[in-house]
């Protein structure tokens, strides 16, 4: 019904201003058309001039009205190294565009009413002017290349990627309709690859499980980071284009299918700093709900956010995200709550590759230390406590064979390193099996397998005279049960120092 009501107004609207124009032609029919065409002249030009006070004026004032609201005014100076620097330029293209705009549009409009038709006037014919011309090349050429000589050193600057020195933390921000998926690389500080082909409902970027460096990967629902600290986000898309914007940090990077793309930048002011400071401006002191006055005003329930800056579909809105600068303390107690994804949602479900027993980074450092600390203790005990022994609890081999499994290489390479700092180690390395089938058998592939432990030591550079390897077959079980965990427990490689 009110679409009706509108289009009938138009209608009615239309007709009336047809009714108008045919008035005003019939009078000007009767008072002559030359002195018509002179009086809409000068309506013309006086209103132009009026329309110029206006409009230079509504521009002022609404500027002075929203400095406090606008970027890189008031309280919003930029929260990154590089932002004050984008700041400063958007400054001085200001000042030198804003002159030229206010003096241009005073020109055109008292152009237009200084020099409208009126009668007995005759325009002067100028067919050109040398040093006009000149003037209005020269002068604005000057200024475009200080600009932009100017604006292309900052922009070497600000997009430069990290140095080989430089301390850094880098996260993931992937875009999608629509959300920005974010990762971080968890303890080893190394983002695990990915591929698109593996993209699926539980495996959001489409991380490889078999790459170790994903094992500990972090998906987080929102940006956390220290502040003084350099980061380098990793952009990427897996749709359409869609645009990473950090607005109080000057951020602004596309995020393009199949082209990945970064961006380095450093925060300075946490957000409780930046709370601070929008707490000195009235427009901050507002309810933060405008339909309750007793909510809490705006600067207390600020947040930096992440938002996409391509128009990427309908729900385009949907894809803010809050952004946290905090303390380096802060943060790392944050890293501390995030759980990593593959523990949490891939480890021993049907999609995890693993199932074979692939180990997490933490879970490695932990072996090691413990190895580690196993083999020092048996090294340095009394003399009188018997042989010095120690397990390779996490090697294995092979079926029936004495090829040593990929995972093997984790705590042989931790061995390696504790024969390299201890010089004055000799170990023999045995092979144990279990008394199923037949003993020569036994005997001889327990020999193989613990000459491969050895030959592996070997080959990484450990002197041979200090790697002896013997088989012993089944003949020292350590569980005599007749069960298969006790045959388990007795099919083992040791290290004997000698
Ligand atoms: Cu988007």
């Amino acid at each position: 019904m009110t679409a009706f009501i509108i289009f009938i107004c138009l209608v009615l609207l239309a007709i009336v201003i047809i009714q108008v124009g045919k008035v005003t032609e019939l009078a000007s029919k009767i008072k002559g058309e030359e002195e018509a065409q002179y009086q809409s002249n000068f309506w013309n030009s006086n209103l132009s001039l009026i329309f110029m006070v206006v409009f230079l004026g509504a521009i002022f004032v609404s500027a002075y009205y929203y400095k406090n609201s606008m970027l890189g005014y008031g309280p919003h100076i930029a929260a990154s190294k590089h932002g004050k620097t984008i700041d400063f330029l958007f400054n001085v293209n200001l000042w030198f565009t804003g002159i030229v705009f206010v003096l241009t549009h005073i020109a055109l409009f008292w152009f237009a009413y200084k020099y409208s038709g009126k009668r007995n006037h005759r325009a002067t014919f100028i067919s050109h002017d040398n040093k006009l011309e000149i003037i209005w090349t020269a002068i604005p050429a000057a200024v475009m290349t200080l600009l932009v000589v100017g604006g292309l050193d900052a922009w070497n600057d600000i997009m430069a990627d990290i140095k080989e020195k430089d301390e850094y933390i880098e996260i993931e921000a992937t875009g999608m309709q629509f959300a920005w998926l974010l990762r971080y690389p968890g303890a080893d500080g190394k983002l695990g690859t990915r591929d698109f082909k593996k993209i699926s409902s539980n495996n959001p970027f489409g991380q490889d499980w078999t790459d170790t460096k994903n094992l500990d990967d972090i998906h987080a629902s929102e940006i956390v980071l220290p502040v003084g600290k350099k980061v380098r986000v990793r952009i990427t898309s897996r749709d359409v284009l869609h645009s990473f914007f950090l607005p109080h940090f000057r951020v602004k990077m596309d995020a393009v299918p199949g082209m990945p793309t970064y961006f380095v930048f450093t925060p300075t002011t946490t957000t409780a700093e930046y709370r601070q400071r929008l707490s000195r401006y009235n427009e901050w002191q507002e309810p933060s709900d405008p339909k309750d006055p007793e909510s809490k005003p705006r600067w207390q329930v600020f947040d930096y956010e992440l938002a996409c800056a391509e128009l990427c579909g309908k729900g385009h809105f949907s894809m803010r995200r809050v952004v946290r600068i905090v303390s380096e303390d802060e943060y790392v107690q944050w890293l501390k709550t995030q759980k990593s994804y593959y523990t949490e949602s891939i480890k021993g479900t049907a999609d995890d590759p693993n199932a074979g027993g692939q180990v997490s980074a933490e879970e490695l450092k932990l072996r090691r230390e413990t190895f580690l600390a196993e083999l020092e203790k048996v090294k340095t005990q009394a003399a009188d406590a018997g042989e010095k022994v120690v397990q390779l609890g996490h090697i294995g081999f092979e079926t029936g064979s004495a090829k040593l499994t990929t995972e093997s290489k984790y705590q042989l390479d931790n061995l390696f390193e504790y024969l390299q700092s201890n010089a004055d180690v000799k170990i023999e390395l045995g092979g144990h099996t279990d008394s199923t089938g037949d003993a020569a058998a036994n005997l001889k592939l327990s020999g193989e397998r613990a000459k491969s432990v050895a030959d592996y030591l070997i080959s990484k550079g450990i002197d041979a005279s200090r790697v002896s390897s013997k088989g012993y077959g089944s003949t020292k079980p350590v569980d005599s049960a007749d069960t298969e965990e006790a045959r388990a427990k007795n099919r083992r490689t040791e290290i004997k120092f000698l």
